[in-house]
């Protein structure tokens, strides 16, 4: 008789110890604040929410070696303790020799766009993020998409679609010159394609490209541990090798880095940039006593720090990184079942529902994103957030909208907080509104800001 093979299943590496409750509301009450948020799940409070998967940022929950940190912080306002473990952490885990800690991410990339950015400059990256090329912006720059084409089309299944096309890259540097180029911004995973990773053998490939034009080469390293599970889980070579060991080699290819510690260190506020370039090490660590605080605290204080430089230490650990990626995965399989439209392949830190086959029927000026994320949050107060034609803005030279391909709701996974039981009850809200979409029309923009407009335009329904 054939051997029974008996599945085995992951679990989280952690138990819980301390919880929070949260607010169950009635529909009728979720419509009605949702048209007071003017539909953009930004602008709701966050007591009106069940499960929120606004964002992974900040909204993690720490370790108890985290939180035990804390109670030792240096708040001296010069040369704190925290800042200088953090520092040995960032050279030992990230192999970076000079640190600028930042309040957030946004607070680094604004001092590495002052510092290498002029006027008339030509930043190429893998696919924009939205803080990031509004930093690029604001120094002069113009930010040119250099991603390979797979990454704008939600049903192809390349395993690294964060890739670089070089070609692209290299003919960028042909048309302008390596000397317009200050930087190449890579990224990964890739926020806005899906949470889309890039290979080892792509990186080895650009640093190979930007020496021979010049170019310095920096990165988003914001959720660089997921991209190093993914080099070790598809890409081969790297099987038996540590995410420690992988992060370390991706960043040796880099002149530096900016982190959002928001995300991978599990913290609730933080960043920093790190660098082996000292002139710009230099040129920031002075503008950041302008812009932050002083340049052994940035805007943190000496415990957020310290938390970081633990959650350093953890977002390396192996069975953190799986049991993340293992819940998101989890819950594209349980969407699937329905039949609901998604970004393949599964991201590192999102499920991304893909609007324009979720609501065929919306055309993009009726912004089907950020539709389908208020209908999500009206029918079970699922909070998740619009990534289409809200988020990508207005093009500064005409004022028109840019029109990006991917039209995306994403709902995205805070570590270590909501359980597989919270994703079933979240499954089974998005496949009810699956269910009922014909019935859906659009909305049109009543407000809109000047910068980022997605965190604060209103909608009203059409
Ligand atoms: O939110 P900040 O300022 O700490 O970080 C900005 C930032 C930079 N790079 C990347 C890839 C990000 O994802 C990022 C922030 N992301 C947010 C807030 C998010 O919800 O995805």
């Amino acid at each position: 008789m054939a051997k029974k093979i008996i599945k085995r299943s992951w679990a989280e590496p952690f138990k819980i110890k301390m919880v929070e409750p949260i607010k169950m509301t009635t529909k009728e009450h979720r419509e009605k604040v949702a048209k007071i948020a003017g539909y953009n799940t930004f602008l709701l409070k966050s007591e009106d929410v069940y499960i929120d998967l606004l964002t992974d940022s900040g909204t993690n929950a720490m370790s108890d070696y985290q939180w035990a940190g804390m109670m030792l912080g240096d708040e001296a306002y010069a040369g704190s303790r925290n800042f200088y473990y953090l520092w040995d952490n960032v050279k030992k885990y990230y192999g970076m020799p000079y640190l600028v800690p930042t309040h957030q991410g946004r607070g680094a990339e604004h001092l590495v766009s002052k510092a290498m950015i002029k006027p008339g400059d030509y930043i190429p990256g893998n696919m924009y993020f939205t803080t990031t090329r509004l930093h690029q912006e604001l120094a002069g720059g113009t930010f040119v998409d250099v991603i390979i084409d797979e990454a704008h089309d939600s049903q192809n299944r390349h395993p690294f679609k964060g890739n670089i096309d070089l070609q692209k890259l290299e003919d960028l540097f042909e048309k302008v010159g390596g000397k317009k180029v200050p930087y190449v911004s890579m990224a990964g995973p890739v926020n806005m394609a899906g949470g889309q990773p890039f290979s080892m053998e792509n990186l080895r490939a650009v640093k190979k490209l930007t020496d021979k034009y010049g170019v310095k080469l920096w990165f988003d390293a914001t959720r660089a541990t997921e991209n190093a599970y993914y080099i070790k889980t598809r890409e081969k070579g790297f099987e038996e090798k540590t995410i420690a060991y992988i992060l370390k080699e991706m960043c040796s290819y880099f002149d530096g880095l900016w982190v959002s510690a928001k995300k991978d260190l599990m913290v609730n506020i933080g960043g920093f940039l790190a660098t082996r370039n000292k002139k710009v090490f230099e040129e920031t660590r002075n503008t950041v006593v302008i812009y932050e605080g002083l340049h052994t605290y940035g805007g943190l204080a000496g415990r957020d720090m310290e938390a970081m430089a633990r959650g350093i230490e953890e977002m390396v650990q192996y069975d953190n990184i799986r049991a993340r990626i293992g819940q998101i995965e989890y819950c594209g399989n349980q969407l699937e079942k329905y039949g609901i439209p998604m970004v393949y392949p599964f991201g590192g830190h999102a499920i991304f529902l893909d609007a324009k086959r979720f609501l065929p029927h919306l055309k993009q000026d009726l912004f089907p994103a950020q539709t389908l994320a208020a209908e999500i949050y009206v029918d079970s107060g699922v909070r998740g957030m619009e990534r289409g034609i809200v988020s990508a803005g207005r093009n500064p030279e005409t004022g028109k909208h840019r029109y990006p391909k991917l039209e995306l709701v994403r709902l995205t996974f805070p570590r270590r907080v909501y359980t597989q039981a919270h994703i079933d009850v979240m499954v089974e809200s998005i496949a009810q509104v699956f269910e009922d979409r014909k019935k859906i029309k659009g909305l049109k923009m009543a407000y809109e800001p000047k910068y980022l407009r997605f965190f604060q335009a209103k909608f009203a329904k059409l």
